[in-house]
């Protein structure tokens, strides 16, 4: 196992309700080290370049508004094997199917309004922190 950093976003449905510490102590609690964090609101532009894979979807319009709808705080989360553990501790992207004791399970309202978001891979974790955040802003 790898000491690694990945992205995470506290979604407008956790700012909305006032439970980003609530996540956090989720995070903390689960290894992982809140290294950088800063609450936004995400432009138009950002959130499209952000989840551009997916614009050919159906629910992309949607995914876009929401992210827009209210601020969210980008975080970079380090630890042991930070992308897969995060992962994990998020839980499966329709609540209704996470596990126990995830964030998303925990709080997440809707497969689209699902509180956290954490990058997948090594690859997209450098591209997604280097797009919110500057190296000087990231303190381990
Ligand atoms: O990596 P994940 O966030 O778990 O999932 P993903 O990369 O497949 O999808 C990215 C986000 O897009 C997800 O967190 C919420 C949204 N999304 C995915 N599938 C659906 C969706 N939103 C709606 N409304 N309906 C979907 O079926």
């Amino acid at each position: 196992m790898a000491r690694e950093q990945t992205f995470s976003i506290l979604k407008p449905d956790a700012t909305r309700r006032n439970i980003t510490g609530e996540v956090n102590a989720v995070i903390e609690k689960a290894g992982l080290r809140i290294v950088a964090q800063k609450r936004i609101l995400m432009s138009r532009k950002e959130a499209e370049t952000f989840y551009g894979v997916h614009k050919e979807r159906p629910f992309f319009g949607e995914l876009v508004e929401f992210m827009t709808s209210g601020p969210v705080v980008v975080q970079v989360l380090e630890g042991e094997n930070a992308i897969a553990t995060y992962r994990e501790v998020m839980g499966a992207t329709n609540p209704a199917n996470a596990a126990e004791g995830t964030i998303r399970k925990l709080f997440a309202e809707s497969v689209g309004e699902n509180t956290a978001h954490g990058s997948d891979s090594a690859e997209n974790a450098k591209i997604e922190i280097a797009q919110f955040f500057s190296g000087n802003e990231i303190v381990g």
